[in-house]
Order: structure tokens, then C-alpha cells, then sequence
């Protein structure tokens, strides 16, 4: 009996102890942009407070540039289990449903102040539709204002006649048909390839990207229309963040909260080195022509048009909060 109890006992110490040691989670996390892009720079600074706060117990390996998983192919990696937490840019899903898109109707939100008021105003309906699909959104960060770059110079719309226009999400690709450009759908992670062989002359995106990809090789212009600023978010499936104990929970959330206000502040004040890189690098940077921002704040006012009819209700209601 007493011999009994002793071997009783020595197990459960030794499933207590396989149990704290067990008790590491490794996550891998893919994202879509370099290294040295300051959203990737978020999230690692993300993961190493997470590390720390965790003393180890959560790890999180960052897989960058589209490298474990397209930029394209993250979500739907997260959501199927095959990676744990990932970075995705929110509105290139906007074809699984328009309110994925809310951050880049063009002209609705230009600015810094107005983004964050349009994020509020959509935050709880975007969450929402993302926890159906199992995934937790812990924080986003929104990209600098998009401008249009080309290879030649532009003086209104009708310029891109025929153009090989370069999309990331379906409204970049919506701008395209709108304009009569040829829409070619490319991974930031491929845009200096595309340049390099001609596959794209012209695009809409921010300052940052034109940074990361030397877009200056091939392409000389950037008008700067500042049309919206789409938001990466940082999304974890809901299963495996439920498998987490509570203090490693919290841990991420903290850590989240602090890389959302980091994320946001970085973004800023980035823009203007990033437009200074530009034309250190011999790129013409300006407002555009009356007409070329005329041209494309039209265009805009169709887009808007057309999400609101598909969104209804719901979509006129989080417009007229941002409005307020
Ligand atoms: N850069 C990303 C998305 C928006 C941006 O500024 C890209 O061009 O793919």
C-alpha cells in the first residue's frame, strides 16, 4: 500500500513537471513585407515583448516577405490551422466581403486622425465577421497615405489608358477598370520583379513601399493624392489563442495594445522620410495636376457609391459615425 502511494506520488510529479515543461507554445507567424518595413518591425518587437513578458513560455518566430505563406494566402492559412497568428492587409479581402474594405474607399478617410475615426467607426463590424471565420484580430497599423506612381508622367486619369496597372486589393483593381488600365493583382514581395520585367508601369501605394521595392529604377513620378491608408492587421486563430493560460493572454494583449499605438505612431512619422527618400533617389514627388485629383476623387465617389449599396444599412451607419 505504502509502496503504492509513493509510485502514485512520483508519477504525478513527473506529469507535473512534463506539464511546465510542455507548457511552451511555439507559434509560427507569417507576414507579407520585408524585413526592414516598419510594420515588420512592429511585429517583431511584438513577438520579443511577448517573449519577455512570457519568460519564454510563448514564442513566436516571425516568417517575413511573404515567405512561409504568400501574402495572399495568410489568411486563409490562419483560418485552416496551418499557421497559428499572421500579418494581412485587411482590404485585399474585400471580394469575401465588402466591409473588408472599409479602409480603402478612396477619399473617405486622407489622413492620420481620420483613419483612426474610420477604424473606430467599422472596428466592431470587422471583428465581428473575423471571429466567425475563427480568427481574433489583436491589433492593426495602418500603411502611410496612397499615392499614384508612374513611369510617366501623368496630367489626369486618361493618362493610364492602357497602362499595366498594379493592384493589391480588389479596389486598387476596381481603380484600374475605372480608368481603363490593364489591372495586374501583385504581392508587394514581387513588386520590384514586376518593375524590373515591365509586367506593371504604374500603381497606387504608399511612400513605404515605393521605398522598400527602389521603385526609382523603373519609375520616376509620385503624386501624392493620399486617397486612403489601408490597415495590416495582426490576427490569431481563436483556437489556438484559447489554448494559451490566462497570464500568456494577457501577455499578448498587452503586447498587442502596445505594438497598435507603436504601429500607428511609427506609420506617421515615417511618411515624410519615406517621401524624402524618394526624391533623394531622383523620383518627382507633387500634388498632382487639378485634374488628375479631380479625375480620381470621381472615381472615388463611385466607389463609395458602390460599397454603400453593398454594405446597406450597416455601412450607411458607420459612415455617418465617421462623419459625426
Ligand atoms: N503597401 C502595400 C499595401 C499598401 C501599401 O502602402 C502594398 O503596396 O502592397
Amino acid at each position: 500500500m505504502f509502496k503504492k502511494l509513493v509510485v502514485a506520488g512520483s508519477v504525478s510529479a513527473m506529469l507535473c513537471f512534463g506539464a511546465s515543461v510542455q507548457a511552451q507554445t511555439k507559434w509560427d507567424m507569417p507576414t507579407g513585407y520585408p524585413a526592414n518595413n516598419f510594420h515588420t518591425e512592429n511585429i517583431r518587437q511584438f513577438a520579443d515583448d511577448v517573449d519577455k513578458a512570457t519568460q519564454g513560455k510563448l514564442k513566436i518566430t516571425v516568417h517575413d516577405s511573404g515567405s512561409l505563406f504568400k501574402a495572399n494566402e495568410i489568411k486563409r492559412a490562419v483560418q485552416g490551422g496551418q499557421a497559428d497568428i499572421g500579418e494581412i492587409i485587411i482590404s485585399g479581402f474585400s471580394n469575401e466581403d465588402p466591409m473588408f474594405g472599409v479602409d480603402s474607399i478612396p477619399f473617405l478617410a486622407t489622413g492620420y486622425p481620420a483613419a483612426k475615426k474610420l477604424e473606430a467607426a467599422a472596428k466592431a463590424a470587422t471583428e465581428a465577421r473575423l471571429a466567425k471565420q475563427g480568427l481574433k484580430v489583436l491589433f492593426n497599423v495602418p500603411w502611410p497615405p496612397q499615392g499614384i506612381f508612374s513611369a510617366k508622367p501623368l496630367n489626369s486619369a486618361a493618362d493610364l489608358k492602357g497602362a499595366k496597372w498594379r493592384a493589391y486589393n480588389p479596389n486598387t483593381s476596381r481603380i484600374a477598370q475605372l480608368v481603363g488600365a490593364q489591372p495586374v493583382t501583385i504581392q508587394a514581395a514581387e513588386l520590384t520583379q514586376a518593375l524590373a520585367t515591365g509586367a506593371v508601369t504604374t500603381f497606387m501605394t504608399s511612400g513605404a513601399t515605393g521605398y522598400d521595392s527602389k521603385v526609382w529604377e523603373q519609375v520616376k513620378y509620385y503624386y501624392e493624392v493620399n486617397a486612403w491608408l489601408p490597415k495590416n492587421l495582426v490576427i490569431v486563430s481563436k483556437k489556438a489563442f484559447d489554448k494559451l493560460d490566462k497570464p500568456t493572454q494577457d501577455a499578448v494583449l498587452k503586447a498587442a495594445a502596445a505594438a497598435e499605438a507603436r504601429g500607428w505612431k511609427v506609420s506617421e512619422e515615417k511618411n515624410k522620410w519615406y517621401k524624402e527618400q524618394l526624391i533623394k533617389n531622383g523620383m518627382t514627388v507633387s500634388a498632382g495636376s487639378d485634374q488628375l485629383q479631380s479625375d480620381f476623387k470621381k472615381i472615388g465617389l463611385t466607389i463609395i457609391g458602390d460599397w454603400t449599396t453593398q454594405t446597406g444599412a450597416e455601412g450607411q451607419a458607420i459612415i455617418d459615425a465617421f462623419r459625426k
